[in-house]
């Protein structure tokens, strides 16, 4: 098969849009989803800062080449979990690039060690607080990149989700009805009040499979291994079911996410009113200003928890 733009000899073949690329075209092909992602859904500009946040997984690894490939000032935001073996491989991947890419390209990279910042690894915290890891872990990973992302003046965040996770999160929220969730499931959150940084995803016109190639074909090394604590069995599941229709039936993740983010784009008006509700509701943290719409965030009744149980 050749190359459905320059017809030399084909590496990659994309069903769901009828083509085939070489790797020079398909590297092409994947700037461009990019680049039409971040201005059909107005993410951000040549002058604004963009704050990367990269695991050292493949997604968030291409995210940050493509950013810094398309011209963009897109610096990274690691958060080192403290979870053994894996999190000293995937910091390793994440170093690499930056010392390879990420810097050289005038980039920064900005860690932050749980260890070090909250006082023990994600697992310890979580079970001190006796709350699932990955609860735990979300917590800590959301407040601390909207922090450092506020702290740092950038303008917005941006996070490496795909059209495979985008599709199966839609999905998750249409078969238990979570009104509220498919309400604010979009690739643009915009920066609520102060406080609230912007949150983009850029790489939903993207499937995983294409980013685990785009980063084979560009060589960027990354961890391929899941974090040992993922049960994500559901999100795994509606991924296979997913990926089974598309199997089938070339194209049907994208009708599925892109057709609801066309409904979405209708309904705009309304769903911004609900976003002014939503803002009224929010009022600074006692402890940490950061706005909240209880008295308390849930990082910090999460450490004052861990701290009680520490010292009870
Ligand atoms: S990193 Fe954290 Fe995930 Fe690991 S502990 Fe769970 S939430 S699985 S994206
Ligand atoms: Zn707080």
């Amino acid at each position: 098969m050749n190359c459905t733009k320059c017809k030399t000899k084909a590496a990659i073949k994309i069903p769901r849009h009828h083509a085939a690329f070489c790797r020079g075209c398909f590297t092409n092909f994947v700037h461009d989803q990019v680049a039409r992602a971040i201005k059909s859904e107005t993410m951000f500009g040549k002058d604004d800062r963009i704050l990367v946040a990269v695991s050292g997984g493949k997604d968030s690894l291409a995210l940050w080449n493509i950013l810094l490939k398309l011209g963009y000032k897109a610096d990274g935001f690691y958060v080192d979990l403290g979870i053994g073996g894996y999190s000293e491989r995937s910091h390793t991947m994440v170093r690499q690039f930056a010392d390879t890419i990420g810097v050289p390209s005038g980039a920064v990279l900005h860690t932050h060690t749980v260890e070090r910042e909250e006082g023990a690894g994600i697992k310890e915290l979580a079970q001190l607080v006796h709350r699932p890891t990955c609860s735990t872990c979300g917590t800590i990973k959301r407040y601390q990149f909207n922090r450092a992302a506020v702290v740092q003046e950038y303008d917005v965040m941006a996070t490496g989700h795909n059209l495979d996770d985008e599709a199966a999160r839609l999905l998750g929220n249409v078969l238990h009805w979570q009104e509220d969730y498919l309400d604010k499931q979009g690739p643009t959150l915009p920066a609520s009040v102060d406080g609230f940084a912007k949150k983009v995803k850029p790489l939903y016109r993207l499937s995983e499979r294409e980013l685990a190639a785009y980063c084979v074909v560009n060589n960027i090394q990354y961890i391929v291994d899941e974090c040992p604590m993922a049960q994500g069995a559901r999100t795994l599941l509606y991924k296979e079911v997913l990926n089974r229709l598309e199997t089938e039936s070339p194209g049907t993740k994208q009708y599925f996410y892109w057709g609801f983010l066309e409904k979405q784009r209708k309904k705009r008006a309304s769903s911004e009113g609900m976003l002014e509700r939503d803002q009224a509701l929010l009022h600074p943290c006692s402890a940490c200003g950061q706005p909240t719409t209880a008295e308390m965030c849930s990082y910090c009744k999460l450490m004052a928890r861990a701290k009680r149980e520490v010292s009870g």
